[in-house]
């Protein structure tokens, strides 16, 4: 057992470890050891502490989450307003802000002006009150003057230090800054929202703001919120430096988070280049900002420029073009994309967002247009950021005009006609088109002609482009149509390129049925299922006719890949344009049956009357078997299965001479491999 003196140097090592792993986190963005170590120490603090209770400290890191919901929030007078900023846009606001500086400080060209640049963070402002290094109080901003207590929201963020470091602080420091959501830590949090069956927030900013305002600090602690320190509130003894950039820099040695990204910069050139810099690494940084913030760096001059009307004169927010906006839909549309995806589509009211104006916005699929409840006559909140294609966010519910209703997606493909699909448990849903539909075209030649499938030499993406533009080529039966005269006729042609094309053309057309299947282009029938298909069924009439059940008695074919085949099989001109296939030639040789050895493989059967068993059974064994299915008695039938008030089709047998079964001698068939 140890003593108590050893439990209570084992506890302070811990939470001094602990506190050094946090800012080599948050501060310095340099963590040393993984988070599974970092828990472990967490642990064993909070069973020490748990063994030693009289031992606990408010500022111990197993102190951040109080267990007790408030009713509300108390208020907070601030000792020093939160002042806002005022805003610049372009940099024809940049240059007056400077001359303005310049005015009032009475300064002569040649003097230069410091500034202070930092990112400006779209994230929610509070004030830290530090208190002999301790951390006392967490406010928001409020209305400037008067602001709410959310201390114990603020205790969980662990990017806020609960104790400062060293012991040069002054007595008293109120730090202010940004709480925020990290973008991945939004959608994180999103996703689980809305796995939960909830809303989620529509951006990180209220995302940071929503969390600091529960008023369960058990709540607050699972959100992702991080901090970074812009400022100062009061401090007593003042100042901690002769410029701001020094005072922030001070602040991190306490162990408190600022930006990264602050630099020192010259004159209003030195403000663009840098506003330039930020703007480049926008979409790239972890979290959202909104523009950048300039100050005048020396605090001697903050001073003399004062305040006017809540704002300070020595600063300024260059914003950067906002990437959200709201307009209204006017309509949705159906896009089919070059693999048959069905996206909906916004179209919009035009409107500036992100530096372009707008008339189309993604809905990405159905399953987004019913979670966001979009429809034509909504107003919506729009985002475009970066090169990012531009994107609905969220519908503004209090704007929605009476009696709209909401979308369906269509049954057929606007394209092409072809029903559209959307197997269950899919967001996407497709044209199953496929080698007919025009906007699939280009792709599915390009696939039918690619080296895994038909490997038709020297018929690239290029190529395939000329010959539809060109008109010359629809499906890919069209290809074996082509003439050594309309080859020739295209541009970048030579005849001896062109009669190589009709030579790779003729050879393509002894293949293998795996490889023609994978052809096909069906969805999600890639080589190693195509070639599954192939040996469990051994000829192309017997994939044609199988359902889904039995599909997916083909190794390797589940429940999804099993309707996306009936589905393009459905299809007549999927069937057209195989038949037109085969009519130009492409055959394979005969896949030999391996396993199985029955008396029904290879037969031709007809089913007729009425059964006991329900047809499709009696089908899919057959087929199953290697046995062929169909539906009218000729000479090449093998067998007519006939049920009760069998008709014309048993008349016919008996005429042709075709071997008549019962459903029991049929039985006794199946029965006699097994
Ligand atoms: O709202 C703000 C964001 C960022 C600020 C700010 C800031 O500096 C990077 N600085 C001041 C002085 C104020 N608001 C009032």
């Amino acid at each position: 057992m140890k003593s108590a003196t050893a439990v209570a140097a084992r506890i302070q090592a811990l939470r001094n470890e602990i506190d050094h792993h946090n800012r080599q986190y948050y501060v310095f963005d340099a963590p040393e050891i993984a988070d599974a170590e970092y828990d472990r120490l967490l642990r064993e603090l909070q069973r020490l502490e748990a063994e030693h209770p009289h031992l606990i400290t408010p500022d111990s890191p197993t102190q951040r989450v109080g267990e007790t919901p408030l009713a509300g929030f108390g208020e907070v007078v601030h000792r020093r307003p939160m002042l806002s900023l005022d805003n610049a846009f372009g940099e024809e606001a940049m240059g007056d802000f400077e001359r303005r500086i310049r005015d009032r400080l009475k300064l002569d060209d040649e003097e230069k002006i410091v500034y202070l640049a930092e990112p400006k963070l779209d994230g929610l402002a509070i004030n830290l009150r530090y208190v002999e290094g301790r951390l006392v109080l967490g406010a928001t901003r409020g209305d400037g003057s008067r602001g709410e207590d959310v201390t114990g929201n603020i205790r969980t963020i662990k990017a806020v230090p609960l104790k400062l470091q060293g012991d040069d602080w002054p007595d008293i420091l109120e730090v202010r800054g940004e709480v925020f959501m990290p973008k991945d830590g939004f959608e994180a949090f999103n996703q689980r929202a809305r796995e939960a069956g909830e809303k989620g927030f529509v951006n990180p900013r209220n995302a940071a703001a929503g969390s600091l305002r529960q008023l369960d600090p058990r709540l607050t602690a699972q959100r992702p919120l991080t901090f970074y320190a812009y400022g100062f509130g009061e401090v007593d003894p003042a100042p901690i430096a002769d410029s701001q950039s020094d005072s922030i820099r001070r602040l991190r040695r306490w162990g408190v988070p600022i930006s990264p990204l602050h630099e020192v910069v010259e004159g209003t050139q030195g403000c663009l280049a840098y506003f330039q810099r930020i703007l480049q690494l926008r979409d790239s940084l972890p979290y959202d900002i909104d523009g950048v913030v300039f100050k005048v760096d020396e605090l001697r001059l903050q001073a003399q420029l004062g305040s006017v009307s809540r704002a300070p004169r020595w600063a300024i927010a260059y914003k950067f073009p906002a990437q959200e906006e709201m307009t209204q839909v006017e309509a949705i549309a159906f896009q089919v994309g070059r693999t048959g995806a069905i996206t909906p589509v916004a179209r919009l009211h035009p409107v500036f967002v992100g530096g372009v104006t707008v008339s189309n916005a993604t809905l990405h699929n159905m399953d987004e247009v019913m979670r966001k409840d979009v429809r034509p006559g909504d107003t919506v909140v729009v985002r475009r950021a970066g090169d990012v294609i531009p994107e609905v966010v969220s519908v503004v519910p209090a704007k929605r005009p009476h009696g709209i209703s909401p979308v369906i997606l269509p049954t057929r493909c606007p394209v092409c006609g072809s029903e559209i699909t959307k197997p269950e448990g899919e967001a996407v849903a497709r044209c199953s088109g496929g080698l007919y539909c025009p906007a699939q075209r280009k792709e599915a030649l390009r696939h039918f002609a690619s080296r895994k499938a038909m490997d038709i030499e020297g018929l690239g993406e290029k190529l395939v482009e000329q010959l539809v533009d060109e008109g010359l080529v629809d499906s890919p039966a069209d290809l074996y149509r082509l003439t050594l005269e309309q080859l020739s006729g295209l541009q970048r042609m030579a005849e001896k390129s062109a009669r190589n094309l009709l030579d790779a053309l003729d050879k393509s057309k002894l293949t293998t049925l795996a490889h023609f299947l994978f052809a096909l282009g069906i969805r999600e029938v890639g080589e190693a299922t195509a070639s599954s298909l192939a040996n469990q069924f051994l000829t192309l009439d017997a994939i044609q006719q199988a359902d889904e059940a039995l599909l997916q008695q083909a190794p390797d074919v589940g429940p999804v890949v099993a309707a996306h085949i009936v589905a393009f099989f459905r299809q007549a001109h999927n069937r057209e344009v195989i038949e037109q296939l085969l009519e130009a030639g492409i055959h394979w040789p005969e896949i030999e049956r391996q396993a199985v050895d029955h008396p029904l493989s290879g037969k031709t059967i007809v089913i007729t009357g009425a059964l006991n068993r329900p047809r499709d059974e009696i089908k899919r064994e057959l087929l199953a078997l290697g046995a062929k299915v169909t539906g009218s008695v000729s000479k090449k039938t093998d067998y007519l299965l006939a049920g009760e008030a069998a008709g014309s089709k048993l008349a016919k047998a008996e005429k042709l001479g075709v071997a008549v079964l019962d459903e029991a001698a049929l039985q006794t068939m199946l029965e006699h491999a097994q």
